[in-house]
């Protein structure tokens, strides 16, 4: 059951097989014998030869020669339908009587070939002559006639003494053919040199006759070769259109010349058998004996399907007429690309290379100013002793102007005689206030740098310092934001809802006093602010004062007690013996506390050209209303109520000491900052709960031990010592 499915498997695969073929020879077919080639629609089997024409059947025998019909001998055959063989020569002998002596007449079949025009029918003989007999639907004859009377000539050609040709035109359908020549009657006297009479067909120009040989015995020579005629069919191309062997692969067809049917021929630049199908000519292999390309150097030969290219290396181009390269001579098309193309990659590297030269040189400018501003200093400060506390932020001049927006205007909160205050946007989202520091010359580098290192470490009531950039020329100061406004506005301004109250006011007082107090004793070295005024105390959301710019801040080393500067601070605030003598202390602060204060009791800026002359300052317009007993009339009245009278008396009498002409005279500020502190004490004493939200409580941590120490102590102000370590204990 297997085996019989196996074979019927294996018989529909041979059938496809064959079917696919369809005319196709096998793979194994003979492709030659002895010397000739077998070529398809030719072959020597069945399978191999074309097969609707058994005339394509050839056969080899076992001597290695090729056969057509048995008889005729292949000597080689050509695509173009001609296949060229061998026939014997046939001939009739006489003896001297005249009398026969022996002949062969040769008659071959043609099956469906055809006898070629290019064949001529000869004779060799003297006084003899002889007939071509070929039989088809049309029988169809021809004949030639010699004569001589004696030897001819040597080389007398084929022209009817001793020798006779004749062209044939045979009717495509003859199916065989015979030569049969004879001699003239009486004729006896050629015996001699002529015994016997040929006859034969030949491919035109395959025999030159020889008259002494010739005519004595040609037939050692016995074959000539003949060219015989085919074609695939007996339909013209037109005809048989595609059931045509020929047209799809390469391959064209054309009409046989001398017979019905069609034969195939490769299209231009193919090779091969196109019978089969044709494959491109590699016209550029290299062959010394025979160019197939015409390209006049071999080397710019380049194959292609179909066809060649004579190809230039670039920069060259093929001169047609020539066949050979030439040098490309470049347009101004060319030229004028190149040139911008490599103008545009100059620029570019240019460009870079200034830029980079840029960058090197913003970078040697960063390091030269953050030298120049004691960035170095500050490093080491920072990593050596005693500054474990300082938070110094060393800030890059790119952070800051990416903070600041690239310092647009938009970002300027204020602009005045200490520089400009800019908003920044930290890249954690924080929001800071960058101050462009005033720095004169480079002598005063390390007192900045100490400044930036001592306001680090001052944990008060002040505006917290985080850092600073010294990249820049100016150097940059980094401080918290507080986005409340000053207490200049809060009393002066108009923007701000309700003026503040007198408890308000009593608060910020001490909160200033208590700072101030601070810088002056409880940081290693004193700190004098030197510019006390609204404009510096910044109101928090919680109204909480913290005094801002340090800008002119002194640092006092303990040894001295007094510092000569160049006097600085504003008008209406300044100290005026500092003013006269330019010798600063901490006094100076008092001085201007006092009239910080005053605003806070009256309202009224420190310097008022709308007042009378005397009293344009406000500290002799509070003094003069003091010894005229009309301190009711300079107080704002928006502050005063039933209650708080003895309060304002005794806050005034505190501003009064503090704007003492003599520095001397007036109170420290530790005193100044106790004093006010025990006003409130006496007040929160009733009003506690009312005046503080919960908020607020940590801040009073001091107030409260305050308090109780005012309670143990009789003066309640007099306790400047412990005020003072108290606020040294906050600050810590
Ligand atoms: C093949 O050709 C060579 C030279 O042309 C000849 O000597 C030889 O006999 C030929 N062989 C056959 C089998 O015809
Ligand atoms: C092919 O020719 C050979 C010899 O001439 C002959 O024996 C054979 O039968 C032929 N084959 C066909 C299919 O005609
Ligand atoms: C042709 O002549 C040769 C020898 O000359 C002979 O062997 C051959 O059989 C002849 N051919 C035919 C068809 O008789
Ligand atoms: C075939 O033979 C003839 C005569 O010997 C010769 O001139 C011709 O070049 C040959 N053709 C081929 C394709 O071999
Ligand atoms: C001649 O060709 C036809 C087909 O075209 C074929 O049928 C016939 O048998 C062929 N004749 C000979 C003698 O081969
Ligand atoms: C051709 O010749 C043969 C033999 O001689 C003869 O039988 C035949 O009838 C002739 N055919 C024609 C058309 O004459
Ligand atoms: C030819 O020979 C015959 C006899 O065989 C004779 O009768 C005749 O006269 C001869 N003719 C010539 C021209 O010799
Ligand atoms: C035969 O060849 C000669 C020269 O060899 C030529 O002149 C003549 O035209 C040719 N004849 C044919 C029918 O090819
Ligand atoms: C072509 O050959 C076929 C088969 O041999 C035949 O039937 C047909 O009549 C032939 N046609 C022509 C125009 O010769
Ligand atoms: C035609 O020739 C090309 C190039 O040799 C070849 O790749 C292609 O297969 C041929 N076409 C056919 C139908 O044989
Ligand atoms: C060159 O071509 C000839 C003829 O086609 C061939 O005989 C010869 O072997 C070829 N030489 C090379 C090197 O391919
Ligand atoms: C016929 O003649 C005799 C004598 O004349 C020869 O001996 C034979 O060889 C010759 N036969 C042929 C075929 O030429």
């Amino acid at each position: 059951m297997k085996v019989q499915l196996l074979i019927l498997v294996a018989t529909f695969f041979y059938l496809a097989y064959t079917q696919l073929v369809n005319g196709q020879p096998h793979k194994d077919c003979q492709t030659s014998c002895g010397n000739v080639t077998i070529e398809f629609p030719f072959g020597t089997s069945p399978d191999c030869y074309y097969a609707a024409d058994p005339s394509f059947n050839l056969t080899c025998n076992d001597k290695e020669k090729l056969f057509f019909r048995r008889n005729l001998e292949i000597i080689n055959m050509s695509h173009s339908g001609e296949l060229r063989v061998m026939n014997n020569i046939s001939y009739a002998c006489y003896d001297s009587q005249g009398n026969s002596n022996g002949s062969i007449y040769y008659t071959y079949r043609l099956a469906n070939l055809s006898l070629s025009h290019k064949n001529k029918f000869t004779i060799v003989g003297c006084n003899a002559y002889a007939y071509l007999s070929t039989y088809g639907t049309q029988n169809y004859s021809t004949g030639c006639i010699s004569a001589c009377a004696s030897p001819p000539a040597a080389n007398g050609g084929c022209h009817g003494a001793g020798c006779c040709s004749t062209d044939v035109s045979v009717p495509f359908d003859n199916k065989k053919f015979e030569t049969r020549p004879a001699r003239l009657p009486n004729m006896t006297s050629v015996y001699d040199f002529n015994p016997c009479t040929y006859a034969f067909l030949m491919e035109n120009g395959t025999f030159h006759f020889n008259a002494l040989e010739d005519l004595k015995n040609l037939r050692n020579v016995s074959q000539f070769p003949l060219v015989l005629d085919w074609s695939i069919g007996n339909q013209t191309c037109e005809e048989v259109g595609n059931a045509s062997m020929c047209g799809m692969r390469n391959n064209t067809c054309f009409d046989s010349n001398s017979r019905p049917g069609y034969n195939c021929k490769c299209i231009e630049g193919y090779e091969g058998n196109p019978y089969l199908g044709c494959l491109d000519i590699n016209e550029c292999t290299t062959n010394s004996t025979i160019h197939k390309h015409n390209c006049s150097d071999p080397r710019t030969c380049r194959n292609k399907v179909g066809g060649f290219d004579c190809k230039c290396r670039s920069g060259y181009r093929l001169d047609t007429t020539a066949m050979s390269c030439k040098r490309k001579d470049f347009g101004w098309a060319t030229i004028l690309l190149g040139t911008t193309i490599g103008f545009l990659c100059i620029l570019l590297v240019v460009s870079c290379v200034q830029q980079k030269m840029k960058d090197r040189k913003t970078a040697e400018l960063r390091q030269k100013f953050f030298e120049q501003n004691g960035g170095g200093m500050l490093v080491q400060r920072l990593s050596g002793p005693g500054t474990s506390n300082a938070n110094v932020q060393i800030f890059t001049e790119e952070g800051m102007k990416t903070s600041t927006n690239g310092y647009d205007e938009s970002r300027i909160l204020g602009q005045g005689g200490q520089g400009t205050v800019y908003k920044g946007i930290l890249p954690d989202n924080s929001i800071v206030a960058i101050k462009k520091a005033r720095l004169g010359d480079n002598s005063q580098v390390e007192q900045f740098i100490n400044e930036v290192l001592v306001l680090s470490q001052i944990n008060h009531r002040n505006v917290k310092l985080l850092g600073c950039c010294l990249e820049t020329e100016v150097p940059l100061l980094v401080y918290e934001f507080i986005n409340s406004g000053t207490l200049f506005d809060h009393l002066h301004g108009s923007l701000f809802g309700p003026s503040l109250t007198w408890e308000q006011r009593l608060r910020i007082s001490v909160e200033i006093a208590g700072t101030l107090a601070y810088l002056h004793s409880s940081a290693s070295i004193p700190i004098i602010h030197r510019d006390v005024k609204t404009a510096n105390i910044l109101l928090d959301e919680n109204l909480t004062a913290k005094v801002a710019d340090f800008g002119a801040s002194r640092l006092i080393p303990m040894d001295k007690e007094q510092l000569t500067t160049m006097v600085q601070g504003t008008l209406g605030y300044l100290d005026p013996e500092y003013y006269n003598t330019g010798l600063l202390n901490e006094k100076s602060d008092v001085y201007s506390f006092g009239v910080v204060l005053m605003e806070l009791l009256s309202s009224q800026k420190a310097l008022c050209f709308e007042r009378p002359l005397q009293s344009k300052h406000l500290v002799h317009y509070i003094a003069s209303a003091m010894k005229e007993n009309r301190l009711h009339e300079v107080i704002d009245e928006k502050v005063i109520n039933e209650n708080n009278w003895k309060e304002i008396q005794e806050a005034v009498k505190v501003a009064m000491e503090c704007t003492r002409v003599t520095g001397e005279e007036r109170p420290l500020m530790m005193e100044v900052a106790a004093k006010l502190e025990g006003l409130r004490v006496t007040k929160t004493k009733h009003q506690w709960s009312d005046q503080y939200p919960g908020v607020e409580i940590e801040n009073l941590v001091g107030v409260e031990i305050l308090s109780a120490q005012g309670d143990t102590s009789s003066t309640g102000y007099d306790s400047i010592k412990n005020v003072a370590s108290l606020h040294v204990a906050a600050g810590r």
